[in-house]
C-alpha cells in the first residue's frame, strides 16, 4: 500500500511530504479539463444546468412558498402574509423543515428495511452468509434475543425480525436509545423526543404537516427532533449494526482516492449509491477469476471495481476499495471516457448519469425498484440471485470494454493514499494499543479523553455531509479540516466529507505533518490519520456511539463535551435528518449551507437558539468557510474553559 509514512520519511522531507497533497484548485482544474470533454461530447453537467436554475427562487430559498394543498400554491409577500388558509410564514417554513428531515428519515430507514429482510434471508450458503458473528451475538443478548444452543443463523433471523419490528411496532421507543447517555435517555423522555416506531414518527411528520394541521413552528421543530432521533437510534444505527453483521465490521485498511484510480487499461466499473447489499456483490462477482480471465480475454489487463459516493465509503472500510470520488464528482467519472459501467443502487444518484452515460460509452445500471432513472439499464437486484445478477452486470461491463473509445479518454493522475475504516471498535483498538487502562471489558476512551484534558488535543470534530453547488465544491470541506487539524482538533468523517479528505490526502498518515504539535504527537503515537473515516452517512450513528461512550467514560454529559458536528456543503434531506438527531444528541452543528427557513424569524430562532433550552444544542449558521472554522474552534475553545480544562 501506498501509504506507508516510515517509508516516506526515509527518503523524502517533511516539504516533498507537504507538496504531494491534492490541492482544491488541482480537482478544479481536473474538473475543468473534464468540463471542456463534456462539451466536445455535447454532454452537460451540474455546472451548466446550476448556472440555469441560478439565482434560485428566493421563496422557496426562504422557505416561505407552500404547495401542500391545490388552494396555492401560496407565498409570504409583503402584501400576503399569509396563504389562503391564513397559515403564515413561520408555519409555511416549520412544515418544509419538517418534512425535510421525515423524508431523510425515511430514505435512511429504508435503507436500513431493505439490509434487515436480507438479514432475514441470510443463510451460510447463500450470497449473504453471517460475516460477524460476535456482533450478532452481542446484540441478540443486548435485545434479549436467546442464542446459546441455537444455530446461529435461527439468532440472526430472529434480531432481523426484532430490527423489522422497529419499523412500526405499535408501543415503545426504539430499542438503540439505549446507546445513549442515561441522561440523554431521560431528557429525551421528559422532552417528549423519543422516537417510536420509525414509520410512526415518518409518518406522524406527514400528519402534523398535512393542510390544516399544525401552524406553530415550536411543535414542527420538536417533532423534527424526534423524526431525526428515530433515523439516528432507529435507521440508521440498524442499517450500520446490520450490515456489519452481514458483511464484516470495518477494520483500518489501505485504500487511495481521487479520479486517478480509474485505470486506462483495465474494464472500470463504478458502484455507487449507498446500499452496500449490491455493492458487496459486485466486489465479489468482479475478484472471481473467470470475469478477470474474460477481462483479459477483450484486450483489458483486468477489473478496476472503484466507488462513488457512500458506497465507495462502504466498499473502501470492509474491502480497501479505491474510491473514485463524492457527491459532485459522479459525472466526472463518466467523463473521463473510461467508465465502462457505472451500477447504482440508492440516493444521491444524478439522473443526469442517463444521458450522459448516453454521451459516452459507459452502460448505466440501475438496480432498486427505488430509484428508476431514464437512460438506464434496469436490473432489479434480488437478494436470492444476488450474485449472479452481480456477476451479469461484472460481464455487461468487461464486454463494454471494446466499445471505449482511446480519443475520448482523460483520467486525471491525481490520486491520494487513505487509511479508512475507522467504526469505535476500531478506535477503542488503536487506543488500546497505547495503553492498558480499561475502564471496562470493551477498552476505554481515557488516552483520548486524558489528551483533550492535558490539552494537547483542543476537542474533536464530526465532519459529515454532502458537497452542494452553492459554495466552492470541496473547498469548505478541506478548508475546514486543514484548519482544525493545525488547531490539534481530531476529526472524524463519514459520507462525502470523508471523500472530500481523501482527494486532498487527509486521511492518510501523512497528514500528521499538517497537524499542530499536539494532534501529531497523538497521531504518531497511536499511528492514526489525524481524520479518521467513519464510513458512509448511516454511519454518522457510529459517531453517535462514540460520543455517548466518550461522555460515559468521562462522566460528563454529552453537551459538555468539546465535541462538535460540521456539515459544510450539504445539500440532501438526510442532511436534515442527520442534523436533527446530532443536536438531540446535544452536540452543536454548524452547518455552512443555510437551511431553507429563512423567510420565518422564528424558525431561524428556534433552530438555532431553541433547542439549546430543550436539548442543549443548536445550529450555528454561516456560509463562509473561514467564518465557520473560526466559529468552531472558538465553541470548542468555550466548551473547555467551562469544563475547566
Ligand atoms: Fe396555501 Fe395553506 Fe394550502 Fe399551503 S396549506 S398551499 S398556505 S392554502
Ligand atoms: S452520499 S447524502 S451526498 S454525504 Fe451519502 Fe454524499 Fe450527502 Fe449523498
Amino acid at each position: 500500500m501506498a501509504d506507508t509514512p516510515a517509508m516516506y520519511e526515509q527518503h523524502r522531507s517533511k516539504e516533498e511530504i507537504l507538496s504531494g497533497f491534492t490541492t482544491v484548485e488541482q480537482l478544479e482544474a481536473d474538473t475543468a479539463k473534464l468540463r471542456e470533454l463534456a462539451c466536445a461530447a455535447c454532454a452537460e453537467t451540474w455546472a451548466d444546468r446550476s448556472a440555469g436554475q441560478t439565482p434560485h427562487c428566493r421563496f422557496g430559498e426562504e422557505g416561505i412558498c407552500c404547495r401542500i394543498c391545490s388552494m396555492g400554491p401560496c407565498r409570504v409577500t409583503k402584501k400576503a402574509a399569509r396563504g389562503i388558509c391564513g397559515a403564515d410564514e413561520h408555519a409555511i417554513a416549520g412544515r418544509h423543515y419538517l418534512r425535510m428531515a421525515a423524508a431523510g428519515s425515511a430514505a435512511h430507514s429504508d435503507h436500513a428495511r431493505e439490509i434487515a429482510y436480507v438479514l432475514r434471508q441470510a443463510s451460510p450458503t447463500g450470497s449473504f452468509p453471517i460475516r460477524d458473528e460476535e456482533k450478532l451475538l452481542s446484540l441478540a443478548a443486548e435485545w434479549g434475543i436467546p442464542a446459546a444452543g441455537r444455530d446461529i443463523y435461527d439468532v440472526a433471523h430472529e434480531v432481523a425480525e426484532a430490527g423489522l419490528n422497529e419499523f412500526g411496532k405499535p408501543f415503545g421507543t426504539q430499542r438503540f436509545l439505549s446507546r445513549a447517555t442515561r441522561e440523554r435517555q431521560a431528557l429525551w423522555e421528559k422532552e417528549g423526543l423519543a422516537p417510536r416506531a420509525i414509520d410512526r414518527e415518518v409518518s406522524a411528520s406527514l400528519h402534523m404537516t398535512h393542510m390544516g394541521n399544525t401552524a406553530e413552528p415550536e411543535p414542527l421543530v420538536r417533532q423534527s427532533l424526534r423524526v431525526g432521533l428515530a433515523d439516528g437510534y432507529g435507521g440508521s444505527m440498524i442499517s450500520t449494526f446490520f450490515s456489519d453483521i452481514l458483511f464484516g465490521t470495518p477494520t483500518a485498511r489501505a485504500s487511495e482516492a481521487n479520479l486517478g484510480v480509474l485505470e486506462a487499461e483495465m474494464v472500470n466499473l463504478i458502484v455507487h449509491g449507498h446500499d452496500p447489499v449490491f455493492s458487496e456483490m459486485v466486489v465479489l462477482a468482479a475478484e472471481e477469476k473467470e470475469m478477470a480471465d474474460h477481462a483479459k480475454s477483450l484486450g483489458a489487463k483486468g477489473i478496476n471495481v472503484v466507488g462513488l459516493c457512500c458506497t465507495a465509503n462502504e466498499v473502501a472500510m470492509r474491502h480497501g476499495v479505491r474510491m473514485a470520488g463524492n457527491f459532485l464528482q459522479q459525472e466526472n467519472v463518466i467523463l473521463t471516457g473510461a467508465a465502462e459501467a457505472v451500477c447504482v443502487d440508492v440516493q444521491c444518484i444524478f439522473p443526469a448519469l442517463g444521458p450522459l452515460a448516453g454521451c459516452f460509452h459507459t452502460k448505466f445500471i440501475t438496480s432498486s425498484p427505488v430509484a428508476r432513472i431514464p437512460g438506464s439499464i434496469y436490473m432489479p437486484f434480488e437478494p436470492d440471485t444476488a450474485l449472479e445478477q452481480a456477476r451479469a452486470i461484472v460481464k455487461l461491463a468487461v464486454e463494454n470494454f471494446v466499445n471505449r473509445d482511446p480519443a475520448k479518454v482523460f483520467i486525471p493522475s491525481h490520486k491520494q493514499p487513505a487509511a479508512v475504516g475507522y467504526p469505535t471498535e476500531q478506535i477503542i483498538r488503536e487506543l488500546d494499543g497505547v495503553t492498558n487502562s480499561h475502564v471496562d471489558e470493551r477498552g476505554s476512551y481515557m488516552p483520548a479523553i486524558d489528551s483533550i484534558k492535558a490539552g494537547v488535543l483542543r476537542g474533536a470534530v464530526a465532519m459529515v455531509g454532502c458537497n452542494n453547488p452553492k459554495v466552492r465544491p470541496d473547498y469548505s470541506h478541506i478548508e475546514i479540516m486543514k484548519t482544525l487539524i493545525r488547531s490539534d482538533i481530531l476529526i472524524v468523517a463519514t459520507g462525502c466529507a470523508a471523500q472530500a479528505a481523501a482527494k486532498a490526502g487527509l486521511l492518510s498518515k501523512d497528514a500528521k505533518y499538517m497537524c499542530g504539535a499536539g494532534l501529531r504527537r497523538v497521531c504518531e503515537l497511536v499511528g492514526i490519520p489525524p481524520v479518521l473515516h467513519m464510513g458512509a452517512c448511516v454511519d454518522i450513528s457510529r459517531m453517535m456511539l462514540l460520543v455517548n461512550e466518550i461522555a460515559n467514560d468521562w462522566g460528563v454529559d454529552v453537551t459538555r463535551l468539546p465535541i462538535v458536528g460540521c456539515a459544510p456543503e450539504w445539500m440532501s434531506e438526510k442532511a436534515v435528518a442527520i442534523a436533527n438527531y446530532v443536536v438531540a444528541t446535544g452536540i452543536d452543528t454548524y452547518l455552512g449551507i443555510e437551511p431553507q427557513v429563512k423567510g420565518s424569524a422564528e424558525m431561524m430562532r428556534l433552530i438555532t437558539e431553541g433547542t439549546r433550552k430543550i436539548t442543549g444544542a443548536g445550529y450555528i449558521i454561516n456560509t463562509d468557510p473561514h467564518a465557520l472554522v473560526q466559529a468552531m474552534i472558538d465553541g470548542i475553545e468555550q466548551k473547555r474553559a467551562l469544563l475547566g480544562i
